[in-house]
């Protein structure tokens, strides 16, 4: 591949913490081992071919530490549990760094989303702190910096996988996933018209397609299809095996974090839901209107999708009048069996590679 001009990312040989990753215990404290390398990648590529001057710098520095390494890191680190497993021996000191460095491209795109998602859902808190985009002096910056952070993801990418022969197919797959991803955004954001409620757009169908298609392509099938990627693997169908096994993982996922939208402990999930306030085609509003009268219902439409402390409290009230949290509790159980089920007649791969991901899930309060 050729290098073109600023964009001459490869020039140095990549320098990998391996005293550190070596004397790193967990699989967790490896992965954290790189990220200041790869930070620092980004803001030496700023300075050498790129002009920017410090504090253009520093801004990137601080608005990366803030928004990037703070969160439960399951994305990335699953990239190297995937590789691992597909393997199946022990790595070298370098494929463990590569695998590493892919998982951190899966958290960079993360922020990107969520430095975004946060401005979009008007939210208040994010992994325990204020959202960067209520910093005073941020503000709207923050759209630009969520595309820094999207920019760095194939900056990455480009310096430690332009040699390898499965560049092409990373790039190519996490292109895709952004804009999967993109698409899925879309349809939450439009599954309601501004300032009207129409609640019979809330409908289990169109709730299954906004999940699968704003939080399981890269929340699940990326860290999967990159181990896979980097392991060489290029039959198709094998990939077509994880896509339907990680759809129904990331189904279940997302149904979590509706569930902890409402239910779970603000402190403990570092965010402060906004659901219901926001209008949203959310898993506990389906479930609603699936058991409500004609009475309920009509509560609801006068109360949900209203920033209005009073109204979320009474649409809170009718959810445990509905006794919501018990059918998740009973959705939660019903949907672990069947994905075991599931697990248990794959073939094309090993099993493990989902049940990690699955280990790192399965009934989470945060
Ligand atoms: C989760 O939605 C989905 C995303 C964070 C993807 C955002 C995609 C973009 C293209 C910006 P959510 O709003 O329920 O997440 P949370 O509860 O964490 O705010
Ligand atoms: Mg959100
Ligand atoms: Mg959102
Ligand atoms: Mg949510």
């Amino acid at each position: 591949v050729k290098d073109h001009g600023s964009y001459a990312l490869s020039k140095k040989p990549v320098a990998y913490p391996y005293q550190q990753i070596v004397a790193a215990k967990t699989d967790k404290e490896k992965f954290l081992c790189l990220y200041p390398t790869l930070r620092d990648e980004m803001l030496e590529h700023m300075k050498q071919n790129n002009e920017m001057i410090p504090e253009a710098v520093s801004w990137a520095q601080r608005m990366m530490d803030y928004t990037v390494p703070g969160g439960k890191l399951n994305r990335g680190t699953t990239v190297l549990a995937v590789f691992q497993t597909l393997k199946g021996r022990t790595l070298t000191e370098l494929e463990v760094a590569q695998a590493c460095v892919l998982g951190w491209t899966i958290e960079f795109l993360q922020a990107f989303f969520l430095v975004a998602d946060d401005v979009m859902d008007g939210s208040k808190t994010r992994r325990g702190q204020p959202c960067w985009y209520l910093l005073e002096n941020v503000k709207l910056i923050s759209i630009n910096d969520a595309f820094l952070l999207e920019s760095f993801v194939f900056s990455i990418l480009k310096k430690h996988f332009v040699h390898l022969p499965c560049y092409s197919r990373l790039v190519d797959l996490t292109l895709d996933i952004v804009q999967k991803t993109e698409f899925g955004q879309l349809l939450d954001l439009t599954s309601q018209e501004e300032g009207t409620i129409d609640l019979s757009r809330f409908t289990l169908e169109r709730y299954k397609l906004i999940v699968k298609y704003k939080t399981a392509f890269y929340s699940f099938y990326l860290s999967v299809a990159m181990g896979m990627n980097m392991c060489g693997i290029t039959d198709e169908s094998a990939y077509d095996v994880a896509k339907e096994i990680c759809m129904i993982m990331g189904e279940y996922f997302q149904i979590q974090d509706d569930y902890l939208d409402c239910y779970g402990d603000p402190k403990h999930i570092g965010k402060v839901g906004t659901d219901i306030q926001d209008n949203k085609c959310s898993w506990l509003v389906v479930q609603a209107l699936d058991r409500c009268s004609d009475s309920q219902r009509k509560l609801l439409e006068e109360n949900y999708g209203r920033w209005d402390d009073k109204k979320v409290e009474n649409v809170k009230a009718l959810y445990r009048e509905l006794g919501l949290e018990n059918v998740f509790k009973a959705y939660e159980e019903e949907s672990y069996v069947k994905i075991q089920a599931l697990l248990q007649q794959v073939k094309a791969m090993p099993k493990e590679v989902f049940e990690i991901f699955l280990s790192k899930i399965y009934k989470r309060s945060k």
